[in-house]
């Protein structure tokens, strides 16, 4: 079976800009010439911004064959990468190749981006304090990428943001460099979002689907082949009408995830209520072979994405004098989880009282499987818990220390794990003994109901998360 990445592209039905083509041949040839190379994988491209989401997708291209810098302004993360460590997935072997065979190069120089032949864009987009979208670091990078690109350059914005960031903001400060002067013809500019799923065992960088939408269909192609030559099948890339519709449907696949958690944590609260098992509902309404997706109750949301994401869709929508309720009731119930569980842990405790008590939080990173505590709700409740007077230490074997309020605290073994007057289990590792945690606990508050099939005997000392506490009836 002939590999379908070499077979001849459908001859590239270049279309120019919108506007009258200067002129058709030139826009023509500069098309061609890029899909060209993008096809034959001898495009050079730069990545800018060796994340989570820049670092897998670097490597990806370079391991296809693509000459590949990576250009961060981290000196120390460069320096890692050259020394043959891959930071984010620890993927080191795939690293040393594309060094050893020069497929990949990590750089602090930003003239690599006058060198490329197509640069893709993958920088933090966060929200600042008062939780409007921060585009800074994309509208800085772009700025320089003005003064260096070369004519006939693909652009790719990936960093998750509003619908009409690429075309409000970044194509006018592409033209501002006077260096390319029309989107589909000495250029090419497009958003395709980033679907990273952080400890996903199926899903990664080569067999994603990936959306893509150019400000010109000429500008989509090309971004289109790019893709199609790092995934294992073309037909992995899915075409957008816009660069807009690309950005709103991210948005959209990360609120359906906010609103769909908060539901069930909602649920949880309204069980713990009414005696009812939420962990028992969720179970059944999972017995239902169509029209239904399970999500789980937690301690609220954490990552990079899903409690920043949404309110980039809310803050654009207010433009358009349009509440979004949905996005905000999903992060009014969602940021409420942490407090919730220091409540339970406060049941947990019963008499004793939170006062000097000791606690031990199992669990920081945001989700399982992951090293990455970044926006985690077990931060929250560490720092709840801290004002409420607890002595609190925490256990996660892959998060070894961690920064709260200027004092560097470190991961502590399970091995004193009964010396404390509570445990509150947060992120389930897959490496986690969570029998010892059931067995060995002086009380338990389990938030995540992973230890009720094997609680048994002890499970009058196991409080969960959206249940009846233990010794209370149901409902009568
Ligand atoms: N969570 C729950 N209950 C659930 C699912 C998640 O409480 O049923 C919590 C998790 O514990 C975590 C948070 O929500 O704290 C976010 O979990 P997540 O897996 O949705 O978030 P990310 O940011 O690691 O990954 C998501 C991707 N996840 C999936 O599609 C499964 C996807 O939405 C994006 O590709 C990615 O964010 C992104 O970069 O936008």
């Amino acid at each position: 079976m002939v590999n379908p990445m070499l077979l001849p592209l459908p001859r590239a039905k270049v279309h120019c800009a919108r506007t009258e083509p200067v002129s058709v041949k030139r826009c023509n040839l500069t098309s061609t010439t890029l899909l060209a190379k993008l096809h034959s994988r001898e495009a050079t491209i730069t990545v800018v911004g060796l994340g989570y989401v820049g670092l897998p997708l670097a490597l990806g291209l370079a391991s296809k064959g693509f000459t590949v810098h990576g250009l961060d302004a981290s000196q120390a993360k460069v320096g890692l990468l050259q020394g043959g460590e891959d930071y984010i997935n620890g993927h080191d072997d795939v690293l040393r190749q594309v060094l050893e065979n020069g497929t990949f190069a990590p750089t602090v120089d930003q003239a690599v981006l006058g060198a490329s032949d197509a640069i893709i864009i993958c920088l933090p987009t966060p929200l600042n304090r008062n939780r409007e979208p921060d585009i800074t670091l994309v509208t800085s990078v772009t700025e320089r990428i003005a003064e260096l690109i070369r004519p006939g350059t693909l652009v790719i914005l990936e960093s998750t943001t509003y619908p009409g960031t690429t075309e409000e903001i970044v194509m006018p400060a592409l033209l501002a460099g006077g260096r390319v002067r029309q989107a589909g013809e000495d250029f090419f500019l497009a958003f395709s979002p980033e679907r990273v799923d952080p400890g996903n065992p199926s899903f990664h960088t080569h067999n994603t689907t990936k959306v893509v939408g150019g400000i010109t269909p000429a500008c989509t192609e090309a971004a289109a082949a790019l893709y199609r030559a790092l995934l294992d099948s073309p037909d992995l890339v899915h075409v957008a009408s816009s660069t807009r519709a690309a950005e709103m449907e991210k948005l959209f696949e990360n609120i359906f995830r906010s609103v769909n958690i908060a539901l069930v944590n909602e649920m949880a609260l309204l069980c713990r209520e009414m005696k009812l098992d939420v962990w028992e509902i969720l179970e059944l309404a999972g017995t239902k072979p169509f029209g239904f997706m399970r999500f789980t109750p937690g301690p609220g949301i954490g990552g990079h994405c899903i409690p920043l994401d949404p309110f980039y869709l809310s803050w654009k929508a207010r433009e358009f004098d349009f509440p979004t309720r949905f996005i905000e009731l999903a992060g009014e119930i969602n940021s409420k989880m942490p407090a919730h569980v220091v409540d339970l842990t406060a049941e947990a405790l019963s008499s004793k009282g939170l006062h000097g008590a000791r606690v031990l939080l199992v669990g920081m990173a945001y989700k399982p499987n992951v090293p990455d505590h970044r926006e985690s709700p077990s931060l929250k409740v560490l720092e709840l818990l801290l004002k409420k007077g607890a002595r609190v230490d925490y256990h996660d074997p892959l998060v070894p220390e961690l920064q709260m309020e200027g004092e560097t605290r470190a991961s502590v073994s399970l091995d004193t794990l009964a010396s404390y007057d509570a445990v509150v289990l947060l992120t389930p590792h897959s490496s986690l003994d969570l029998g010892r945690l059931v067995r060995d606990s002086a009380s338990l508050v389990d938030t995540r109901g992973v230890t009720r099939k094997l609680a048994g005997a002890h499970s009058g000392r196991v409080l969960y998360l959206g249940a009846p506490t233990p010794q209370s009836e149901a409902l009568t």
